[in-house]
């Protein structure tokens, strides 16, 4: 028997940008007592599931997150008690109602995201299973390869480079512990080769350097020096995965670019494509995320249909974890994969609907941390609960990140034999 819901209440608490986010509280019937805390984007899609801020100068430059706190103890939370905690789905349900806007714009997608997350927590810990079984089943057992983002750019870094993330996919290793040793290697190694050219090794939001490179190419040249100075054979053990973040040097989120930070300047979406097309021919890129903007459908299309079938092309802002835009995404033949983030729709219930759409279609998912996090290690269990292969959690640097790994690493030890790591 799971609990039934006791408690609800919800705080103010900082995340890794030192910005106020949401924690929520759950209490069973049982004694079970746990919480759950909200991550935060910097790069957001215009249509992401609204992130109620109080707007408050004078708290935290308006970035407090009282109202969405008071939202939770007031509204929430006395709609929830003597509720069971599996009923996941009947509660995220009762959470859409109430706020009753399309972008969760009324009580705010970091209250909805706090209780939801927390409720499935309890409910996984009142059963005595841990998180990724509860939510992905009892045979549930592939541990995510990691995209550990080692050279940040675009909004996460005030440097020269304007793609966002560029990222080291361990897609040979055996098991997720010796491909996590691997690209952590790779960022070590990294760190001397920027040293001795001078450059600064200081960090960015996700935990990879942000040094003032020469151009894009040469983050990723760089980072095949350090695969291959680690030991590795780019393409073969690590590979290179890249979030262009398309739309923060995009002028219209539509068709017109600028790529100022490198000086590579104004683009056009084809010029952005031939680029993508030269690059995946010179380097060994496996997935690219947002490679245009967010209204860029067209363009979208235009480099799937190019890339697609060696690449996966990976949708972000564009389908910012909505099934609605997922749906149009899948017909038009956009992209072939999804990037799944709960705070972009707010529920627990619609990121795993949004997972079930891309199975269905026979796309691939890469379940995402955002550039703002906090401890909470949710993330690594629903990574290994739905089962998508992938994970963007950040570099080997920054706490809230490595949260994330070491509780990877738990689980696959928990695993054991059982556990699976594989890319394809
Ligand atoms: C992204 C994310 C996470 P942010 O664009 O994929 O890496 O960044 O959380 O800033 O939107
Ligand atoms: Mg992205």
């Amino acid at each position: 028997m799971v609990g039934k819901i006791t408690a609800v209440r919800a705080m103010e608490i900082l995340d890794s940008r030192g910005n106020p986010t949401v924690r929520v509280f759950v209490e069973l019937s049982d004694g079970t007592a746990v919480s759950s805390s909200v991550p935060s984007g910097a790069s957001t899609g215009e249509n992401e599931a609204i992130e109620l801020r109080d707007g408050d100068s004078s708290r935290y430059l308006g970035k407090g997150v009282l109202k969405a706190v008071a939202n939770v103890n007031d509204l929430i939370g006395p709609q929830l008690l003597g509720r069971s905690a599996d009923d996941q789905v009947g509660i995220d349900r009762l959470m859409i109602d109430a706020d009753g806007t399309a972008n969760k714009s009324s009580l705010g997608a970091n209250a909805i995201l706090g209780v939801s997350m927390a409720v499935a927590r309890a409910a996984a810990s009142s059963l005595h299973v841990p998180l990724y079984r509860y939510l992905g089943g009892t045979t549930t057992r592939r541990i995510p390869v990691p995209a550990m983002n080692i050279i940040n750019g675009g909004a996460h870094a005030d440097n020269s480079v304007d793609i966002q993330e560029f990222m080291a996919v361990p897609l040979g290793a055996p098991t997720f512990a010796e491909g996590l040793r691997s690209v952590a290697e790779t960022f070590h190694i990294l760190k001397k080769i920027l040293k001795s050219r001078g450059l600064s090794t200081g960090i960015g939001d996700e935990g990879g350097f942000a040094p003032n490179l020469k151009s894009n190419e040469d983050a990723i040249e760089t980072i095949i020096q350090a695969i291959e100075q680690a030991g590795y054979r780019p393409g073969i053990d690590i590979a290179i995965s890249l979030d262009s973040a398309a739309s923060s040097f995009s002028t219209d989120l539509t068709s017109s670019y600028d790529m100022k930070r490198s000086g590579s300047g104004p683009m056009k979406s084809a010029d952005l494509i031939a680029l993508g097309e030269e690059w995946v021919r010179k380097y060994p890129i496996v997935t690219w995320e947002d490679p245009l903007a967010e209204n860029d459908w067209e363009g979208f299309r235009l480099f799937t249909e190019k890339l697609g079938d060696r690449i996966d092309v990976v949708g972000d802002d564009i389908f910012v974890t909505n099934t609605h835009y997922i749906e149009r995404g899948i017909k038009e033949k956009t992209a072939n994969s999804v990037l799944i983030k709960l705070n972009q729709i707010g529920t627990v219930t619609e990121s795993i609907d949004a997972v079930r759409m891309c199975r269905d279609a026979g796309w691939r998912y890469f379940i995402s941390h955002r550039s703002g996090e906090t401890e909470d290690t949710f993330l690594a269990d629903f990574a290994v609960a739905m089962d998508g292969g992938q994970l963007k959690t950040g570099s080997a640097s920054r706490s809230e990140r490595i949260a994330k790994y070491n509780r990877l690493l738990e689980i696959e030890q928990e695993l054991g034999n059982s556990a699976l790591y594989y890319w394809r």
